[in-house]
């Protein structure tokens, strides 16, 4: 159905044949069907074949002083690959790659476009470039079925970063499969020169299973349509940029990112943890700001950011809207070596135990004196309990009941807390300070008296004494009141 929908635009939006234009050597004249054009840039000299990248890498710098005829060839491939650690998913690319290739122009430059797309291909792609200035941004002149190519040629005639994406329709399906990249219109003066540049694009993605769900997921169309993308990731899968694949530079150089949103839905907040953006070309124009923390990248736009690396470490590269970054893959990480530099960045200097009303241990507000029923089942207990822990522990002792290593003891499993019902009991009524021994490992750590009434004492201990493996039975309230009488 969706297929013969498309296929039926296909020869809708088949468009005449471009006219042609030459280029004469040398003397940058310029004609196009034999009629002599001149060009507000100044005369248009030779052509040369575009050198595109794949992503994080940016072609090298322009150094040509005029515009010349720049020839593009695109290809559209089709092709199942991993989007996270044993989940696959079809994409299709504008070059094999999400994002697309980088295309790097100056501004004046007329680019003649061929977009091939892959005779493999099950669907027909076009282009539309945010450069260009013209009817869809070359969208009708660039409908390409499998198997063909199509050429149109256009003067890109603004400088700035500008996006690129398909639009065929569903044209919101083409960019979720990952059909979106960037083209570079350099002024003509120039982009000044940096140690390092990169290319990095968000995008966000749609399927059918959840975040992780192994195997092959099909996009979803439910999901994207509710914009609740299951993954939110640079470069086109989780991890494309982290580790062994991390960007690197050198203290003291100084790094030039070139950041897209190919979206197709969210809008990024786009940030670097540790480092300020010491100029930031607003939305990829001409306009620089200086001192930037976050800069906001729209879908279907983008944003330049440029700063010094003055101290090695790994530097996260997040998507500010923070849940995306550690829940749905917007994570990556800049690499700095070199030398440190302590005046900069000293590193941890301290730490110590923070008890602001001296050494008495603190409390946690109360809540509300709930009501003091005197039985309950053991599945009463533990629904009450899972939800005052979840209120009242977890943010120490983690949902997972394992601690934090160094900070935190783990309830799961822990001879401390099985040992011994009343010690538990007390430590919930007075709060715990001092060494103590969980699992052959040394505790000392500050544990604030929980401001709890003696029935959630007696269900979150319930809880915690039979969840994670724990096996320790119910504790009554009685137990809880006898354990206060003795203090
Ligand atoms: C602010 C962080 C924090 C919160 C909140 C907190 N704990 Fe603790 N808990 C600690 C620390 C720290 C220790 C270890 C104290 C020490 O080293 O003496 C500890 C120790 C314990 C122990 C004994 C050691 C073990 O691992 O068995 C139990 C049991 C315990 N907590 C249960 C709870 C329960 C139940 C809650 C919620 C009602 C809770 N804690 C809330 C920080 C916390
Ligand atoms: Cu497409």
């Amino acid at each position: 159905m969706l297929l013969s929908i498309l296929t039926s635009l296909a020869f809708a939006c088949q468009a005449p044949v471009a006219p042609t234009l030459v280029v004469e050597g040398g003397d940058g004249v310029t004609s196009i069907n034999g009629v002599t054009v001149s060009s507000e840039f100044g005369p248009i000299i030779g052509e040369e074949k575009a050198v595109l990248t794949s992503p994080p890498n940016v072609p090298a710098p322009i150094n040509r002083n005029h515009p010349t005829k720049l020839i593009v060839d695109l290809e559209v491939l089709e092709f199942v690959a991993p989007i996270a650690d044993g989940v696959d998913y079809t994409f299709w690319t504008f070059g094999g790659t999400v994002p697309g290739s980088f295309i790097r122009t100056r501004v004046g430059d007329v680019v003649e476009f061929n977009l091939h797309n892959n005779p493999s291909s099950k669907m027909p792609h076009n282009i539309d470039l945010h450069a260009v200035t013209g009817p869809g941004g070359g969208a009708a002149a660039s409908f390409t079925a499998p198997g063909h190519t199509s050429q149109f040629s256009f003067q890109v005639t603004n400088p700035g970063l500008y996006v690129y994406h398909c639009a065929t329709a569903p044209v919101g399906m083409h960019i979720a499969n990952g059909m979106y990249g960037l083209i570079l219109v350099e002024p003509a003066k120039g982009m000044s020169p940096v140690d390092k540049e990169y290319y990095i694009m968000q995008g966000d993605f749609y399927t059918e299973g959840a975040y992780g769900e192994a195997g092959l997921q099909p996009f979803s169309m439910q999901k994207a349509l509710q914009e609740i993308p299951d993954y939110v990731l640079f470069n086109g899968s989780v991890g494309a940029m982290v580790g062994d694949k991390a960007i690197t530079a050198k203290v003291g150089e100084s790094v030039r990112l070139y950041v897209g949103n190919g979206g197709p839905n969210l809008v990024s907040s786009f940030h670097v943890i540790g480092e300020i953006f010491d100029n930031l070309y607003v939305e990829g124009g001409s306009l620089v700001n200086h001192n930037v923390q976050t800069t906001l990248v729209p879908a279907g736009g983008s944003a330049i950011a440029e700063f010094e690396v003055e101290v090695p470490g790994t530097f996260i590269i997040v998507d500010h809207s923070i849940f995306r970054t550690f829940n749905k893959g917007a994570l990556g990480m800049l690499k700095v070596t070199g030398p440190d530099d302590l005046l900069v960045y000293s590193g941890k200097q301290d730490d110590r135990i923070y008890q602001p009303e001296g050494g008495a241990v603190q409390e946690i507000p109360a809540a509300e004196g709930a009501k003091t029923p005197s039985s309950r089942t053991m599945e009463e207990r533990m629904t009450l309990g899972e939800r005052s822990y979840k209120v009242n522990c977890l943010a120490c002792h983690q949902a997972n009941g394992e601690g934090i290593k160094g900070a935190f003891p783990p309830l799961a499993k822990s001879d401390y807390l099985m040992e011994d019902t009343k010690r538990a009991i007390d430590v919930m009524h007075k709060g715990l300070s001092g060494k103590i021994t969980v699992n052959g490992v040394e505790y000392n750590g500050v544990m604030p008296k929980v401001n709890m009434s003696d029935d959630e004492i007696a269900s979150v201990l319930t809880y915690i004494r039979n969840s994670w493996g724990n096996e320790g039975g119910k504790v009554t309230l009685n137990e809880v009141l006898e354990a206060k009488s003795a203090h």
